[in-house]
């Protein structure tokens, strides 16, 4: 069996002392141990921001990429190795700001990787300017009279654009976290887990206790059905004084990208030969030249 402490890298996070990411990074080994997968069956992929060191502190195959393209880079890795647990981990920033065409495709091609947004509402790297999640009227530098833009909901763009697995946890709540990032690694097809993640030095307002006040599990609501893509759009539009987490959607069954490609079928294509045949090779001159 793997334990929690399997996923440590030597690196200790530089994270501050109570920045949200602190409980993403338990809640991830937490799921990766009681899945019993290996470090090296795991690829974290990373891209550009406080949240996006996490690669670094744990003991797995990991990318730290560019800003705004992590899932591009997941995707060639999932394509070139499918075998692969590929789980793609960024901020808010990264993923629905620069990466947004990118978070839109990938869950309308359902290929199948686990997409984690460290959603602190704010560019928390770079200190402290608004992000695509911050609230309309969000003080911060680079909004000193109050973002005029509506916020991007997640939950409610990953549905539209037809993603398989639609999830969201709090980093306050690891045990629960680590449940539904278990269930978003055991889905077949692309999952979106959005984490709500204080960011304790630069936003003052999306604290733990304004979060704390607001969440609920939608598990526990009596017409819990995550199979209804109509309620669950309901739901996925939620903000405010209700924040709900938890699966809020979840279709089995929908073939993945990757199912989907001939030159997969024999297999991941790192284990297929490279050399082809004098045969193969006089074949293709045939066919294409
Ligand atoms: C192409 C490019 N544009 C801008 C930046 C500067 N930059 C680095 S991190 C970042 C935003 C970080 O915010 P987020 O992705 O939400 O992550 P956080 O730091 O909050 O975890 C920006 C704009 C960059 N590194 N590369
Ligand atoms: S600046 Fe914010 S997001 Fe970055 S490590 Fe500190 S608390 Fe965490």
């Amino acid at each position: 069996m793997s334990e929690m402490k399997d996923f440590l890298s030597p690196v200790r996070p530089t994270w501050c002392p109570g920045c949200g990411n602190h409980g993403i990074w338990n809640a991830l080994k937490m799921a990766l141990a009681d899945l019993d997968l290996s470090p090296h069956e795991v690829l974290l992929v990373s891209g550009i921001g406080c949240g996006s060191k996490l690669p670094d502190y744990t003991r797995a195959n990991g990318y730290q990429s560019l800003h705004g393209r992590t899932v591009p880079v997941a995707t060639g890795a999932k394509l070139a190795n499918h075998a692969l647990t590929v789980i793609a981990v960024h901020g808010d920033g990264d993923g629905y700001g620069m990466g947004m065409g990118h978070f839109v495709h990938a869950a309308r091609r359902n290929i199948d990787l686990v997409d984690i947004h460290q959603d602190n509402q704010i560019y928390g790297l770079t200190k402290g300017q608004y992000s695509p999640t911050s609230d309309h009227g969000f003080l911060s530098k680079t909004s000193p009279e109050g973002a005029i833009e509506t916020a991007v909901r997640p939950l409610a763009t990953a549905l539209a654009a037809g993603a398989t697995f639609v999830s969201r946890g709090f980093a306050l709540d690891p045990k629960h976290l680590s449940r539904v990032i278990q269930k978003a690694i055991q889905h077949k097809g692309y999952a979106l887990v959005d984490i709500l993640q204080p960011c304790v030095t630069f936003n003052k307002v999306n604290t733990y206790d304004w979060y704390k006040e607001r969440v609920y599990k939608v598990e526990d609501e009596d017409d819990y059905d995550p199979t209804n893509r109509e309620r669950a759009f309901r739901i996925a539009c939620e903000w405010g004084d209700r924040i709900p987490t938890g699966v809020v959607y979840q279709v089995e069954g929908v073939p993945s990208y990757e199912d989907q490609i001939p030159a997969l079928e024999a297999g991941p294509l790192v284990k297929q030969p490279l050399q082809r045949s004098m045969e193969e090779y006089e074949a293709l001159k045939e066919e294409f030249v």
